[in-house]
């Protein structure tokens, strides 16, 4: 069986946004194996500015699905937890986005692998970098360490540290 090792972003800015991103988390660990989560970020909304901040992390996992499959399984996992669309960039109880797939090179009308907001978005690259700071954009050609030294907007995302957020015990 063929593995591949890819990076998901997830983000939530609506109701009780660690509860999302926890939920998520433990909805994709039925289908696919996660190797590494980032800390939690909140991180300054992007795009369309009038709406609360956002939660964002990433995480790595090792999976026998397909891409689509994979986007499937984002989709599914973002509907059980209730995410209606709205407004393009709009707020939402949880986005599921897949970042990397392998070297995949991919442009559908469905799905884009790499992610095409990877370089320019702190809110991603910063919680990315932290679990794939070696790892090299296929397209790009450059780590997505380097893409991070790059990006504008690294003040309007703050480490939060680990989930869950400041439990008791957390020295950091
Ligand atoms: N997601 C968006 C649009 N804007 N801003 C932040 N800070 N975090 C996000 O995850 C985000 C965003 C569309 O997916
Ligand atoms: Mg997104
Ligand atoms: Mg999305």
């Amino acid at each position: 069986m063929t593995t591949a090792t890819a990076y998901l972003g997830l983000g939530s800015n609506l109701g009780d946004r660690e509860t999302h991103l926890r939920q998520a988390l433990s909805l994709l660990g039925e289908s696919v194996q996660i190797a590494a989560v980032s800390s939690v970020y909140e991180t300054e909304p992007w795009g369309y500015t009038e709406q609360p901040a956002f939660l964002n992390m990433a995480c790595c996992f090792r999976t026998s699905l397909g891409p689509t499959e994979m986007l499937a399984l984002a989709q599914d996992v973002e509907g059980r937890l209730g995410r209606v669309r709205t407004v393009r960039y709009g707020p939402r109880t949880i986005d599921v986005d897949i970042l990397l797939y392998g070297k995949l090179v991919m442009d559908t009308p469905d799905l884009c692998i790499p992610h095409p907001g990877i370089p320019e978005r702190a809110f991603v690259l910063a919680p990315l970098a932290e679990i794939a700071a070696e790892v090299e954009h296929p397209v790009l050609r450059r780590t997505i360490g380097a893409l991070l030294k790059d990006v504008p907007g690294r003040e309007t995302v703050v480490r939060l540290g680990p989930l869950p957020i400041g439990e008791a015990g957390e020295t950091d």
